[in-house]
């Protein structure tokens, strides 16, 4: 695995200010794939006044310019497919046909989302005796978590570029070489220097700096609740624009006249991919009580299938498995029943944890409440369709979720009352034009599609 010994800035791999390098970990063997620099406040401001400086031009660049960089963008990250997927399973442990698929797979549609966007979105519209024009922002700073490592860059990055915004991107720390690789990516797709740039670090270093950067006008970041509540604070008090997108404990609703079969397989493999790594994973199965014991004998068959090491990969690093593990225990320890898997780890080397089902779980249970992020789930009684509505609006968050019922309208009546920003019916499909972000503490803004690029506009009226 090659791995870039600078930061990616002004169009050029430079040295970076400080020696302290970030160790690439292989999750699933435990071995050493790599050294990144790891960026200070310095690079950061670098990296931030290249981006300034580039911010002028690629505004003024016509829309349809923008939109021919995007796509040649698409092309590259659709060429260099296999070696994306290769990189993401060794320093996320995924298995390869998850990569292949998911890891490399969907950035390419969004990436292809955004440069037909680019070049179809109206960037001026007239309203009364007033035209109100939809400007870029300014320069954006990204900071992204490891779970999706090139999704969630391109989801930030793609959109940011069709606004005619400039970026710096700082990734985590567990994933930078797909980051080093997508910044590889922009340059071969012919951005101009300064357009996009990368500084490596960890978060409370250069993600701060970023997050605190006088030069940066709008932060978007995804990750964790506590982090995002410290860089929303920050961008508060300095009256700067941001987009967060935080944790999820999503409810899949499975109401009396549904496919069960289908609901609970479906809902089991929404859950265990990415090993439960995935913020909008629908980590709630909730079920009438006359069919329960049906769905949590359909949920343990479905989950036996997953084996670690085939085709569950493990969590990305020691601290997160110790996390999951944490939760398994506080599950039996809070009286839900094991129904599969438990808190032994299933193979001695690796962050694996075992694929696991609990039974009985009631609302007010800790692993019914908090974001465990990994391959845990939790299934739950309801005893009517309003008691249902009740627990799945019963958590802090509102990231998604999932509605089925015997036929669409009842499952999108249901979704109607839902406090949360994605619902999927009966099944649904991803789809990268629609907006993808949360109700309540799962964040603010939206990601993907139209909505998604509206993040990074500012308007302005003029009135004649
Ligand atoms: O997240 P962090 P962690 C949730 C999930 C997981 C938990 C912890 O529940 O178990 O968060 O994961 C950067 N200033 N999600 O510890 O620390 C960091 O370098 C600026 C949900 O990995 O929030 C990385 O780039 N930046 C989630 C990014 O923030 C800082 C995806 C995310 O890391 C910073 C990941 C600071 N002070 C975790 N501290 C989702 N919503 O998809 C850290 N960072």
């Amino acid at each position: 695995m090659k791995a870039h010994d600078g930061m990616y800035i002004g169009g050029q791999w430079r040295p970076a200010e400080g020696r302290d390098t970030i160790t690439v970990v292989n999750p699933a063997d435990e071995q050493v794939i790599g050294h990144v620099p790891a960026g200070t406040a310095a690079d950061v401001d670098a990296a931030v006044r290249a981006a300034r400086a580039a911010f002028p031009s690629w505004a003024a660049t016509p829309p349809a310019e923008r939109a021919a960089r995007i796509g040649a963008l698409r092309d590259v990250l659709a060429a260099r497919k296999d070696e994306i997927a290769a990189t993401v399973t060794a320093e996320l442990g995924a298995p390869l046909a998850l990569s292949q698929a998911v890891h490399a797979g969907v950035p390419v549609m969004v990436a292809g989302s955004y440069a037909e966007l680019a070049a179809s979105y109206s960037f001026e519209e007239r309203l009364g005796n007033s035209t109100v024009l939809l400007e870029p922002v300014g320069v954006v700073g990204a900071i992204t978590p490891w779970n999706y490592p090139l999704h969630q860059i391109v989801a930030k990055v793609a959109p940011a570029l069709a606004a005619g915004c400039t970026v710096v991107l700082k990734p985590a720390e567990d994933t930078p070489l797909t980051a080093q690789l997508f910044a590889e990516a922009t340059e071969e797709a012919g951005l101009p220097a300064g357009v996009f740039n990368l500084v490596t670090g960890l978060g409370p270093v250069a993600g701060q700096a970023l997050a605190e950067h006088e030069g940066v006008d709008l932060l978007s970041f995804t990750g964790s609740t506590a982090v995002g509540r410290r860089i929303g604070a920050a961008a508060g008090a300095a009256v700067k624009r941001v987009a967060l997108e935080l944790g999820g404990k999503s409810a899949n609703v499975i109401l009396p006249g549904a496919d069960l079969a289908k609901a609970v397989n479906v809902g089991v493999a929404n859950v265990m991919s990415n090993s439960g790594q995935t913020c909008s994973a629908w980590t709630r199965m909730l079920v009438d009580g006359e069919r329960y014991e049906e769905a949590v004998a359909l949920a343990a068959a479905a989950v036996a299938k997953y084996v670690p090491g085939e085709r569950v990969g493990p969590l990305v690093n020691a601290k997160q498995q110790a996390r999951v593990l944490g939760y398994i225990e506080k599950g039996i320890e809070e009286g839900a029943r094991l129904v599969a898997g438990g808190p032994e780890a299933p193979r001695a080397t690796g962050y694996y944890v075992s694929p696991t089902v609990f039974a009985d779980v009631t609302t007010g249970m800790t692993i019914a409440q908090e974001e465990i992020f990994g391959p845990v789930l939790s299934i739950l009684r309801y005893e009517d369709v309003d008691d249902a509505l009740r627990i799945a609006n019963d958590t802090v968050y509102g990231l998604a979720g999932a509605v089925w019922a015997a036929d669409d309208a009842e499952a999108v009546a249901f979704a109607r009352r839902m406090d949360t920003g994605q619902v999927d019916i009966n099944g649904g499909r991803f789809n990268p034009l629609a907006p993808f972000g949360g109700y309540k503490q799962s964040g603010v803004g939206r990601e993907l599609g139209p909505h998604g690029l509206a993040e990074y506009l500012q308007t302005k009226s003029l009135q004649f």
